[in-house]
């Protein structure tokens, strides 16, 4: 019984086995043309300006946010070019007067045939004339619509001199699930506080996925189900 079993595990699990490896870049930003996709990725992707701006120089240490550990070894990877002097740049001012609001809006539609349990959103971002400046974040789902969840974060003031070392973000994702056809969408967006008119720049942004214990969770089911027919067969 074991023996014709065999056969039947096997091609389930090449069947269950994940779309999306672990630590995959669902989308990853970095060279910001406007209007375009990502700049790689494997889901299909878009990108929004609203009254922001390509800047001149962008951030310089070569990782998507941070370099982030994931587990069972290795970091996230992808690799978005050192410095390539471009990024989005949020809250420009004329005539120390904002041009807001400014905002660069992504967007990543699930194209894959199974639904992906989402790792992180990062990015990397500094202010400029400004100790620190509060970045707005959201992010959502949808159809149905989840969230929009808020995750602005504070800037701090790296010393932007066009191409520069910017400051790593990393914002988790826990428990979301991008079910197929579903389109995750983030927004970062110019916030003024205290009157203080500063430039905001961001770069190097990607949303990744982390392993799917939804497809552990299948093989053990079906793993115990052979088990299951076994015992009923050894009963009849
Ligand atoms: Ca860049
Ligand atoms: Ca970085």
């Amino acid at each position: 019984m074991k023996v014709s079993l065999r056969p039947l595990l096997l091609a389930s699990v090449a069947v269950l086995a994940p779309q999306i490896s672990p630590a995959t870049i669902l989308a990853g930003y970095n060279s910001f043309p406007g209007g375009l996709g990502a700049d790689e990725g494997t889901l299909q992707s878009s990108s929004t300006f609203s009254g922001s701006f390509l800047s001149n120089g962008g951030s310089t240490d070569g990782n998507y946010g941070p370099t982030v550990p994931v587990t069972g070894g290795g970091v996230i990877p992808g690799n978005p070019p050192t410095g390539n002097g471009v990024a989005t740049l949020l809250g420009s001012s004329v005539n120390g007067v904002a041009i807001a609001p400014a905002s660069f809006s992504i967007s990543v539609l699930n194209t894959s045939r199974s639904a992906i349990e989402l790792g992180y959103l990062l990015f990397d971002a500094t202010t400029r004339n400004n100790p620190n400046q509060l970045l707005g974040v959201s992010y959502q789902i949808s159809p149905p619509l989840q969230g929009p969840f808020p995750a602005s974060q504070t800037l701090v003031d790296v010393g932007y001199t066009g191409n520069t070392n910017f400051s790593d973000f990393s914002i988790p994702l826990t428990g979301l699930i991008l079910g197929v056809n579903q389109t995750f969408s983030a927004t970062f967006f110019y916030t003024q506080i205290n009157n203080v008119v500063s430039d905001m720049f961001v770069d190097n942004i990607a949303l990744t996925a982390i392993p799917e214990p939804g497809s552990l969770f299948a093989l053990g089911c079906l793993m115990g189900g052979g088990a299951f027919f076994r015992g009923r067969r050894r009963r009849a």
